[in-house]
């Protein structure tokens, strides 16, 4: 084998095809659920600095409208998997993640115990005229003359040293500064890219400077000379047989394309098999943040977003509208299931039990975020005065909003969600019943939102009605552990 194409670098270069597909195809997908980016984590409508849907809704637009209604269909061919599929994007993104940074990690041990750093790191500046001046040839159709002893020019070397020791440490920099969990635990992470929509506008950006790099790169190939290149690369060695190399070389590239078509066909297909298979591999890391970090956000008032997005329409029906009309006078919230102490509370029972305030970031999943203050009930306080039973594992929420009358598309069933004991017990917990110092608008979740600032918005039970405390969500709703798991086939676990 070559000292330029060690079979090393043949291996991870494969590897790194099939993540990065998966991963452009996933984020994709990520994006359609949002098809916007922004610069400031108001995310004010219609402020966007990309917008990559036609449908658009204004801060004032006179048409109640939801978050949801902002996410756009896209194409299988394009999106893993495409048709309105975050939950499952957002798996295959977690999944591949985990390989990728591995093949990464590989590849790195790998350069710098054979010494091939030498040919990626660029150790003087006279890399940069010398880079300008390799541009120039090629602009003059030359192919410019290689480092005297390195396999690359120096274009190529820069390339090649900016892709692999500033773009991808910074893709996963960015991508771990888009976690609410993490967001929440370190708000100055958070900073450093200007925020979480400075951080997602950074990753597709980031994703587009690789897009660009393959295909040049690929491009480049061809020009130097497929054949010769390919053996190369795939034999390891410049002088192989073409015929074979050529052979091999599309074997490899046919059989990752199938790959990319089986798996968009069989999440489409199967979609909750997906969801529980590729959960098994990125629940436990979830649940790892998510279990280790406990919110600490502080947001001064001036941070207090102006526009505040909703997901999810209020609950339809006249009784709803009556408790609202009156001020949820007579509500009564039940908590009950594996506790000691079962207790209905009115409103002003639940202001007595204690109180609190925080100013935090909403991370909704589809990607949008907002800042507003809070104001509740720990939930560690209703927890202490119900008791619940060592069995519990798992707190339920249940909303008012029966879904298939408000928002369609063939999900039905009332609103639900569950969290483990210990977010219960976060410090930032609450049972909201204050917005920005006044009562819980009715489309912010009136009279009683739960807030658990270490995890995604739809963990966030709006309009609750009751809480239980079980040891098992098997039996409830389709037994996914929450509405949006069950409909949509989002991951329980809610941390990034
Ligand atoms: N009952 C109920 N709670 C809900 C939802 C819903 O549709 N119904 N949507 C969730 C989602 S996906 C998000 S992002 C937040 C949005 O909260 P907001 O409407 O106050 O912005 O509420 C969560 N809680
Ligand atoms: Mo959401």
């Amino acid at each position: 084998m070559s000292d330029f194409f060690p079979w090393w670098v043949v291996v991870t270069h494969a590897l790194n095809v099939m993540w990065m597909l998966l991963l452009f195809r996933s984020g994709i997908e990520v994006l359609s659920a949002f098809p916007k980016l922004h610069w400031r984590d108001d995310c004010p409508p219609g402020r966007q600095w990309l917008r990559l849907s036609r449908k658009q809704f204004g801060a004032d637009s006179r048409r109640p409208w939801t978050s949801l209604d902002e996410e756009e269909s896209w194409s299988p061919v394009l999106a893993l998997p495409g048709r309105k599929n975050l939950g499952l994007g957002r798996h295959w993104h977690f999944m591949t993640i985990q390989f990728w940074i591995l093949t990464g990690l590989v590849y790195i041990v790998a350069v710098f115990a054979t010494g091939y750093w030498r040919y990626l790191v660029p150790v003087h500046w006279s890399i940069v005229p010398d880079s300008i001046n390799a541009i120039g040839s090629y602009l003059q159709f030359e192919l410019p003359a290689t480092i005297p002893g390195e396999p690359f020019e120096p274009a190529q070397k820069l390339a090649y040293f900016v892709v692999v020791f500033l773009m991808a440490p910074l893709q996963i920099a960015t991508g771990a500064a888009m976690s609410p969990s993490v967001l929440a635990r370190f708000p100055r992470y958070g900073r450093i890219f200007g925020g979480k929509q400075g951080a997602r506008s950074l990753h597709f950006l980031l994703m587009c400077a690789f897009a660009a790099f393959i295909v040049v790169h690929v491009t480049m190939v061809v020009i130097h000379g497929l054949p010769k290149e390919l053996a190369a690369i795939v034999l390891g060695d410049p002088g192989g047989d073409r015929r074979l190399a050529t052979g091999i070389g599309a074997a490899v590239l046919l059989a990752i394309i199938v790959l990319q078509v089986v798996v968009t066909w069989y999440s489409l297909r199967h979609r909750r098999r997906t969801q529980r298979l590729l959960g098994l591999m990125v629940d436990p890391f979830e649940r790892a943040i998510s279990r280790r970090f406990t919110s600490n956000q502080h947001y001064p008032h001036t941070a207090i977003s102006p526009y505040f997005r909703v997901n999810g329409y209020p609950p339809a029906g006249a009784e709803y509208e009556r408790m609202a009309a009156d001020g949820f006078r007579d509500f009564r919230l039940t908590v009950g299931g594996l506790v000691a102490h079962p207790a209905a509370y009115a409103l002003a029972d639940l202001r007595e039990l204690g109180s609190q305030r925080q100013i935090t970031k909403h991370n909704c999943i589809q990607g949008w975020t907002a800042v507003a203050e809070w104001a509740g009930v720990p939930l560690a306080d209703v927890i202490a005065q119900v008791e619940p039973d060592p069995r519990a594992t798992r707190v339920v929420f249940y909303a008012m909003d029966d879904k298939g009358l408000t928002e369609g598309e063939g999900r039905y069933g009332y609103f639900y969600g569950t969290i483990p004991i210990h977010l219960a017990e976060n410090p930032q917990t609450i049972l909201a019943l204050e917005m920005n110092g006044a009562p819980l608008p009715v489309e912010h979740g009136a009279p009683i939102r739960l807030r658990v600032e270490t995890q995604l918005g739809f963990k966030m039970v709006k309009w609750i009605r009751a809480i239980e405390f079980v040891d098992d969500v098997s039996e409830i709703g389709m037994g996914m552990g929450g509405w949006r798991e069950d409909q949509q086939f989002y991951a329980n676990a809610a941390g990034i």
